[in-house]
């Protein structure tokens, strides 16, 4: 029997990404399993004060009798959920140097490239980019107006750019940020190739496309990272990969898919 799932994550549209890149992962995990596919809930919360790490996105997890249990951290919610036979290893088939090379550019993504690019959302180098997301940031009720959402959204890029100087990537240039980014747009680029393959050239896709295809569709549904959406537009290979991953998952996204075909 299928173990019931409770994603929690950040508020997102109905039929688009989560404006978390995490969220959207593991997401997209969950999508791209067939017993959970369908039977996983997904709960908007609008601030990660309950979560274990004080990070979105969590789960809990009831199987059969047992549970619930709280998990957290993307990466360790798909270990356990395949570790402990709930959810199927995409990577079953691959060799060991597939599979440590497929962590590499897992770890690439979550921990350096999606830092750089959340710098480009919030760092004063790119202002365009701050005042699209101030836009769309949607508070509830009362907040979203003068003065509330100047000093919520102050606090928050304070607090934004504190973890990424902590990190170190908030304390490079913007040139040096940017290549950080492009390095990683150029070296999925290569991995995927041009004729709608799957990263490893297997049948079906595996986790490494699960998960960069997750972060690719995040970002190419946002107007407040456009150098990483330039970026991605300017490489065909990159953008059927992502469409090939947002139709086989996610169908109900029409904007992103017809923005997608767009750059073909
Ligand atoms: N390593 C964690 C990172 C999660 C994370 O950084 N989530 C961000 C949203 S994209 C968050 O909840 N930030 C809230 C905060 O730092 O206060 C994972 O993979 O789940």
């Amino acid at each position: 029997m299928s173990p019931s799932i409770e994603l929690f994550g950040f508020p997102k549209p109905p039929n688009a990404p989560s404006p978390s890149g995490y969220c959207q992962k593991l997401e997209t995990f969950l999508r791209a399993q067939p017993n959970l596919s369908k039977s996983y809930t997904y709960t908007l919360l609008s601030t990660p004060s309950s979560a274990p790490k004080g990070k979105m996105p969590y789960i809990t997890l009831t199987n059969g009798s047992e549970g619930p249990i709280t998990l957290a951290d993307s990466q360790f919610i798909i270990d356990h959920l395949i570790s402990f036979g709930h959810a199927q290893d995409l990577d079953a088939e691959l060799s060991p140097a597939q599979r440590v090379e497929s962590r590499a550019f897992q770890v690439w993504t979550d921990e350096l490239m999606y830092i750089a690019v959340v710098t480009t959302r919030f760092g004063d180098a790119w202002p365009a980019n701050y005042a699209k997301l101030y836009e769309s940031l949607d508070l509830p009720s009362i907040l979203n107006y003068a003065p509330f959402k100047p000093v919520i959204m102050w606090n928050l890029r304070r607090s934004i750019m504190g973890s990424m100087r902590g990190h170190g990537v908030g304390r490079h240039s913007k040139e040096e940020v940017e290549t950080k980014i492009r390095e990683w747009v150029d070296g999925v680029a290569v991995k995927v190739g041009d004729n709608w393959e799957w990263f490893h050239r297997t049948a079906a896709p595996t986790q490494v496309d699960v998960v960069l295809s997750g972060f690719l569709m995040h970002f190419m549904s946002l107007d407040y990272n456009a150098e990483i959406v330039q970026m991605i537009a300017g490489k065909k290979s990159l953008v059927r990969y992502t469409l090939r991953a947002v139709e086989l998952w996610y169908p109900e996204y029409e904007s992103l898919l017809k923005l997608l075909r767009s750059y073909l």
